[in-house]
Order: structure tokens, then sequence, then C-alpha cells
């Protein structure tokens, strides 16, 4: 598996060039022998629900109303003639019923043969709204809340790379309940993306810096070992239009321990095989 940081993606950037973006490290997980890459959430634009938007509508611009659609074309070709996986996050349009807009923080898993086997919609979107930004500039407010429904789609395991896999976003992390459903199921391999901010993640903006990392890990760590699985997390890096975030993307073994982890605040492709728990099984029993 490959999990792929993001560095910052300037909200004026090209739908085209993000996506390049994208292509560029699915090559270089591809060419380190990986089978499937996890990208971050809504990695396809700069994360917008940090930032306070004119008019609710004009989100729309950033959702894809299908997936895969003309822009994520390129994705879907690499990934198909390479036969290499993703797991992608990007915001939704939905119209699941004739005239019902819903707007979900999404992600597709897509197999080697660059077909959709799997998708899931975010469950806990934060909110908090911190009006007075600081006199440099940082803006420390996560509104999803405004610009998200809650989605719908419960945490499902599928069948793909030979493994169980089950999908969170984000915050669904922080919270037990997303492990133990997937971990009832068998997971064995749980990938998500995340957008976090380095400081004022409960939208506090005084809160201790070093306990952002420190929860980001625990809540990973914690969730890979009480369910036995693995787990890929993909961060989105560095300063994005006015919001620090904090990067730390790692791969963590059944066992809680972080086996591989992002070193800069900017795009990194992390690599590692992973050992499913049954195959372990297997070789006691052939060797007792
Ligand atoms: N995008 C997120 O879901 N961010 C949250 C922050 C806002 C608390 C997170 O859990 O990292």
């Amino acid at each position: 598996v490959a999990v792929a940081q993001s560095g910052p993606i300037p909200d004026a950037a090209p739908r085209a060039e993000n996506v390049a973006r994208l292509v560029a490290m699915l090559r270089r997980a591809a060419g380190g022998g990986a089978d499937v890459v996890v990208f971050t959430e809504c990695a396809l634009s700069a994360f917008f629900p940090h930032w306070t938007l004119d008019h609710p509508a004009s989100i729309d611009e950033y959702c894809e109303r299908s997936m895969p659609n003309p822009d994520v074309e390129p994705l879907f070709a690499e990934a198909k003639r390479l036969g290499v996986g993703f797991c992608l996050g990007y915001a939704e349009l939905a119209e699941d019923e004739p005239g019902h807009i819903r707007h979900y923080n999404t992600c597709v898993l897509v197999d080697g043969h660059g077909s959709v086997v799997g998708k899931y919609r975010k469950t806990h979107l934060p909110g908090y709204y911190v009006p007075d930004h600081d006199p440099a500039g940082h803006v420390y407010q996560n509104l999803e809340k405004r610009y998200f429904d809650v989605g719908d789609l419960g945490w499902q395991c599928f069948e793909a790379f030979g493994m169980r896999v089950g999908m969170m976003i984000c915050n669904d992390r922080r919270w037990a309940e997303p492990w133990r459903v997937l971990g009832l199921q068998g997971a064995e391999c749980v990938m998500l993306g995340y957008n976090t901010p380095t400081v004022g993640v409960t939208g506090v903006v005084t809160e201790p810096t070093h306990l952002g990392m420190f929860q980001n890990h625990l809540s990973m760590q914690a969730g890979a070992y009480q369910n036995s699985t693995w787990v890929c997390a993909a961060a989105k890096a560095g300063k994005e239009e006015g919001v620090y975030q904090m990067g730390g993307s790692c791969i963590i073994a059944p066992t809680g321990e972080i086996v591989a982890q992002a070193t800069t605040g900017e795009t990194q492709t992390l690599r590692r095989c992973i050992v499913l728990a049954r195959l372990y099984y297997w070789c006691t029993v052939l060797t007792t």
C-alpha cells in the first residue's frame, strides 16, 4: 500500500493541475510496487470548509456530480494502465432523489481496473466558526456542518486488493464507533484521508499545539490495535489558504505501531508492504 500526503492546494489551482498531482503520486507509488494508493480528504481541491463562502450554492463548483467524470478521468485511466487502485476523497454533489440536492464529503475505493468498488460518505462533520482570524491572517474554523449533509451510507467493508477494506474520513477517526463497526465486519485495512489544522481542532485557538499530532495518531493507533487492522492515513500538509495543516500521514500496523510516517510538511508518498493478520495465522498453523 502507499499513502500519498498532499502539500497545500491553492484555491485558484485548476482542477486539471490538482488531478495531475495525484497522477504523479500514483505513478511514484506504482514504481515502488504499490497495489493501492490512499489520497487525502477532498483531494481534488483546496479544503473549502476552512473558509466562509459568500453563498452556500457556490460550493457546487468544488463538488463532483459523478465519479468518475471527465476531470478525474486521467487519474482513472492511469490507475487502469498501471493496474493500481486508489482511495480518493472528494466533495460530492448528489441528487439521489429527483429535486433533492445533497452535498457530501465522500471517498471511493477504486480497484486496479479503474472500477469503483466502494463508497463512503463522512458521518462526523466538524463545525465551528471563529470569525476573528488573528493578525497574521491564520484561519481556525471548519464549516463542514454548514456545507455538507451527514453521510448516509454507514461504514462498510469492501473486498479489494485481497483484503477487507474499510473507509472513514478525517474526523470519523476520533470516535470509537466507526472503528468498531468496521472491526466487527472483519476489516483488515482502514483507509482514510484528513485535513487537520495544526492548532484549533476544537475551535479553541489557545489549545496546546503538541496535542494536535498526539491526538491524531492516538486515535488511529488505538483504532488499529483494538480492531486488529492496518490503517493507511493520508494527510494534507503545509499552509493552505491561511490554514496550517499538520500532515503526519502514516501507516499503522494492527499492533498499533506506526510503521511509516511522513517526515515533511509537503507532498510525500509513503509505502509499506502490509501483511494480513490471517496470513500470520496461516504461517503459525504451518509451522506448528
Ligand atoms: N476535516 C476534519 O474533519 N477535520 C477535523 C478537525 C476540524 C477537528 C479533524 O478531526 O481533524
